[in-house]
């Protein structure tokens, strides 16, 4: 055996036991929130280790795309100010990216279709059980991120949403720079070679193929990138992470 390889199973061995140790303190612990949390840093380190941070979501084909792409959550935003920008066909809507980048920048569909272009067929796995293969295009994430340039002490981000889910309480969601940088994460402005309709997140939404759902936000309105999540609704970097669900949400 290599060392490289010794040394992995070790670490491997190692947060096995962390693992175990979580669980079994979990059902003891009286703290059980903050043992939750070390144990789903756990789950993220060990399956980082056990397939790359390139390890691509599988793809499918043409045929295996289902007929009704089954839109969930917010499917048509009611606030004044998404309302105009739908109709006017959102010819006046600009995404903002800022926080803690170099270049902050407003950008039009018609700019951000120019940083660059993927599509990929996959398959959307909601929380609550169900799933189902659509085709996708968009700009990759990276490419986005190239052209404002991160900080260095920029570790996640944050994407916020024109939807309410309560009053003044927008969606929200957060990945890191690791997933950002994946190159099947997308900000999507496309379903199935037609434009993305509005039930499911026009005119922009992420992709981020790896992980459920929920952590894909719809009507994206700004970009930011940040070192931590104090200050961003309830700090748990999701409006559904602020309600209890974990923050690495993978498949
Ligand atoms: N802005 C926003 N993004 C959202 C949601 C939402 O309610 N608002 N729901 C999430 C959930 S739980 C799922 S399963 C997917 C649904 O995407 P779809 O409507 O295209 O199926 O969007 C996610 N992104
Ligand atoms: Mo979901």
């Amino acid at each position: 055996m290599t060392d490289r390889r010794a040394f992995l199973r070790t670490s491997l061995l190692a947060l096995g036991g962390a693992a175990l140790a979580g669980c079994d303190s979990i059902s003891q612990s009286e703290t059980g929130t903050k043992v939750l949390e070390s144990a789903e840093g756990v789950t993220r380190r060990m399956q980082r280790l056990l397939s790359p941070s390139t390890a691509l979501a599988k793809e499918f084909t043409e045929a295996d795309i289902s007929a009704v792409f089954k839109p969930n959550g917010t499917t048509m935003p009611d606030t004044a100010l998404y309302q105009s920008l739908m109709k006017g066909g959102f010819a006046d809507y600009r995404l903002a990216v800022d926080g803690l980048v170099e270049r902050p920048a407003q950008l039009s569909l018609d700019a951000l279709k120019a940083l660059g272009t993927r599509t990929q067929i996959t398959r959307h796995d909601c929380v609550e059980g169900w799933s189902v293969i659509g085709k996708w295009t968009g700009t990759p994430l990276a490419a986005l991120l190239d052209h404002v340039a991160p900080k260095p002490d920029a570790r996640f981000v944050v994407f916020h949403c024109f939807d309410d889910m309560e009053e003044d309480t927008p969606y929200y969601e957060s990945i890191d720079i690791t997933e950002a940088r994946h190159p099947q994460t997308l900000l999507a402005w496309m379903l199935n070679d037609a434009v993305l309709p509005v039930a499911n997140g026009a005119p922009l939404r992420l992709r981020v193929e790896r992980q459920l759902g929920y952590k894909h936000a719809k009507y994206l309105r700004r970009i930011e990138l940040v070192s931590t999540f104090d200050g961003i609704g309830d700090g748990n970097g999701g409006y559904w992470e602020d309600n209890g669900y974990e923050w690495y949400a993978g498949i």
